[in-house]
C-alpha cells in the first residue's frame, strides 16, 4: 500500500457516458484535467484570501493571491482557538467563508451538475454542505488521515465526493490522494487519527495503490462514497492550501438531514444569507421531494485496530 501511481485524466471519456461509467466502475474515482473554468475558482480563492487576510494569517508583504501565510499570526490564533485542529481556521472565519455567495454558486456548476448526471445516468441533487478546506501551516494541524466519506455523510452509499483546489496545488502543497480500487470496500471500521474528521478507516494490510499527482486550477477529482483517500501533507510549510470538497447524489435517493444543513454548522442558513444578492439557490432543496435515512452513530464510533 505504499506505491504512488499518477492521475489518469478521464476527460476524454466525458462524451462516452458508458465508458466513463466504466473507468469508475474499475478504478473507482474519475480525475478530469481542466473541468471548471478558472476565473470563478480564482476569483472565490482571493474572496476566501481576503478574509485569512482579515485575521492576520495572510503575509502582508507578498501578493494576497499567491496564499503566503504569516506564521506567527497563525500560531498565536492556533493556541488561542482549538477549533482550528478540526477545520483548519478559527470557526469565526469559517462563518464568514460559508458566507461567500460564490461558494454556494460554483456547486451548481453546469459541468458539475453535468458530470455527475452521466456517472449517475438521472437528475442530480448537489448537497448543500459544502466544505471549504482552507489549510493554514499550523502547529496543530496534520492531513486529512486516509477515510472512506461514508461514515462522515450516510444517506445513500451512492452520493459521490468532488474535491478541487482553488488555484493550483502542486504536490508539496499537499493535495488529496486516493486509493485506486478501494471503491468495492464495504464501510470500513475507523479509529482515533489527528486532522480533519479525525478518524481514520481500518485497512490493515489490503493490497491497494495510492494515486496521486499535482493538480491545476480547474482539475476536479471525484469519487464514490466507500473510496478511501487522504490529504497529503503540506511541504511548503508557508502557503496556505485551499480547497473546496461537495457531494452530489442521485435525485431519488434518500439523505441524511445532516447534510442539508452548513457545515461545521457555523451559523444557520438565514444569517449565512445575508449578503447575498441572487435567491435562486437559497434552500433550494426545500422545493425537492426528498427521502431521509437515519443517522448511523456506530459508523463513527473508534475501534481498536487488530490487524
Ligand atoms: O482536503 C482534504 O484534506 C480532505 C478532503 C476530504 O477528505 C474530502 O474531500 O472528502
Amino acid at each position: 500500500m505504499t506505491t504512488t501511481i499518477a492521475f489518469e485524466d478521464s476527460t476524454l471519456l466525458l462524451s462516452d457516458p458508458h465508458a466513463l461509467r466504466a473507468r469508475a466502475e474499475s478504478d473507482g474515482f474519475l480525475f478530469l484535467k481542466n473541468l471548471l473554468p478558472k476565473e470563478p475558482l480564482l476569483e472565490l480563492r482571493r474572496q476566501i484570501l481576503e478574509i485569512c487576510n482579515n485575521y492576520g494569517w495572510v503575509r502582508k508583504d507578498r501578493p494576497l493571491v499567491d496564499a503566503f501565510a504569516n506564521l506567527p499570526a497563525i500560531a498565536e490564533s492556533d493556541a488561542k482557538d482549538k477549533t482550528m485542529y478540526a477545520i483548519g481556521v478559527t470557526a469565526t472565519a469559517y462563518r464568514d467563508i460559508q458566507s461567500l455567495e460564490l461558494f454556494h454558486t460554483i456547486p451548481h456548476h453546469p459541468k458539475l451538475v453535468g458530470l455527475y448526471e452521466k456517472i449517475f445516468g438521472g437528475e442530480v441533487f448537489p448537497h448543500p454542505r459544502h466544505i471549504a478546506r482552507v489549510l493554514l501551516p499550523s502547529p496543530s494541524f496534520a492531513p486529512t488521515p486516509p477515510h472512506q466519506d461514508y461514515i462522515y455523510i450516510q444517506g445513500a452509499h451512492s452520493f459521490w465526493t468532488c474535491w478541487f483546489p482553488l488555484g493550483d496545488c502542486p504536490t508539496d502543497l499537499g493535495g488529496l490522494a486516493v486509493l485506486k480500487g478501494s471503491h468495492k470496500e464495504p464501510v470500513l471500521d475507523v479509529t482515533r487519527a489527528r486532522g480533519a474528521g479525525g478518524f481514520e478507516s481500518i485497512l490493515c494490510d489490503k493490497n491497494y495503490e495510492w494515486a496521486y499527482g499535482p493538480y491545476a486550477c480547474g482539475d476536479v477529482i471525484t469519487f464514490p462514497s466507500h473510496m478511501v483517500h487522504k490529504g497529503m501533507p503540506n511541504l511548503l510549510g508557508d502557503r496556505i492550501r485551499l480547497s473546496c470538497d461537495l457531494r452530489y447524489q442521485p435525485a431519488a435517493d434518500p439523505i441524511e438531514e445532516k447534510s442539508l444543513r452548513p457545515h461545521c454548522e457555523v451559523a444557520t442558513w438565514e444569517e449565512l444569507y445575508q449578503r447575498w444578492t441572487n435567491p435562486s439557490l437559497k434552500y433550494y432543496w426545500q422545493k425537492k421531494q426528498l427521502k431521509m435515512s437515519p443517522w448511523n452513530t456506530s459508523l463513527v464510533t473508534a475501534k481498536e485496530r487488530i490487524c
